[in-house]
C-alpha cells in the first residue's frame, strides 16, 4: 500500500469533474486501499479520488470511532434525500485548518458499487450523511469553501497560498 499526495486548495485540479469508473479492476482496488491508508494517516473521515488527482468516481469514508470500518463507494449516486437540511461544521483535508458551517441534507440514500464491484445501497444520516455529500461534491469538482461567502473564500484562498509559499521556502 502507498500514501498518496493530497491536492491543496486552490489547486485548479480540485475542480475537475470525475468520470465514472468503467470497471472495478485491480487498479481500482489498489487505489481504494491506498486512499484508505492516506485518509487514516491524514486523520480524515473521508477522501475522494479527486483529492489525490485521480478523476474517477471513487470515495472512501470511515466515520467509526475505532477507525476500522472503511467504506468504499464506486460510482456513488444519491437516490433519495431528506426534506430536512441542517448546517454542520465541516473541514477538508485539501483545505487544512479551515472549518465552517455548510448546509446539507439530514439524511441520504446512496447507490454505489463496493470494492468488489458489488452493488450496495447505504442509508445514511448524521456524520456519515454529511461526509458522503462532502465527498460526492469533490467528484463534481466542488470544494466546501465554495458554499461560503466570496469574502470568506477569498480570505481562505489567500491564507492557503501564503502557507504553500512558506512551505516551499
Ligand atoms: O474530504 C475530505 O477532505 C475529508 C474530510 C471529510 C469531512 C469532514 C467533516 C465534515 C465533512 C466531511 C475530513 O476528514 S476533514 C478532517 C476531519 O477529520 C474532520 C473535520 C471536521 C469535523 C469532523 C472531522
Ligand atoms: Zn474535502
Amino acid at each position: 500500500m502507498a500514501l498518496l499526495p493530497i491536492l491543496c486548495y486552490p489547486d485548479p485540479k480540485l475542480h475537475k469533474v470525475a468520470k465514472p469508473v468503467a470497471e472495478v479492476t485491480d487498479r481500482i482496488k489498489t487505489l481504494a486501499a491506498d486512499m484508505i491508508e492516506t485518509m487514516y494517516e491524514a486523520k480524515g473521515i473521508g477522501l475522494a479520488a479527486t483529492q489525490v488527482d485521480v478523476h474517477e468516481r471513487l470515495i472512501v469514508i470511515d466515520v467509526s470511532e475505532e477507525r476500522d470500518q472503511a467504506i468504499v463507494l464506486v460510482n456513488p449516486e444519491l437516490v433519495w434525500t431528506s426534506a430536512e437540511k441542517r448546517i454542520n461544521e465541516e473541514g477538508c483535508l485539501s483545505v487544512p485548518g479551515i472549518y465552517d458551517g455548510v448546509e446539507r441534507f439530514d439524511a441520504v440514500h446512496v447507490q454505489a458499487l463496493d470494492e468488489h464491484g458489488k452493488s450496495r445501497k447505504i442509508e445514511a444520516d448524521g456524520m456519515l450523511a454529511v461526509c458522503i455529500q462532502h465527498e460526492m461534491d469533490h467528484l463534481l469538482g466542488k470544494v466546501f469553501v465554495e458554499y461560503l461567502s466570496p469574502l470568506k473564500r477569498n480570505r481562505i484562498k489567500t491564507k492557503m497560498l501564503k502557507a504553500q509559499r512558506e512551505e516551499r521556502a
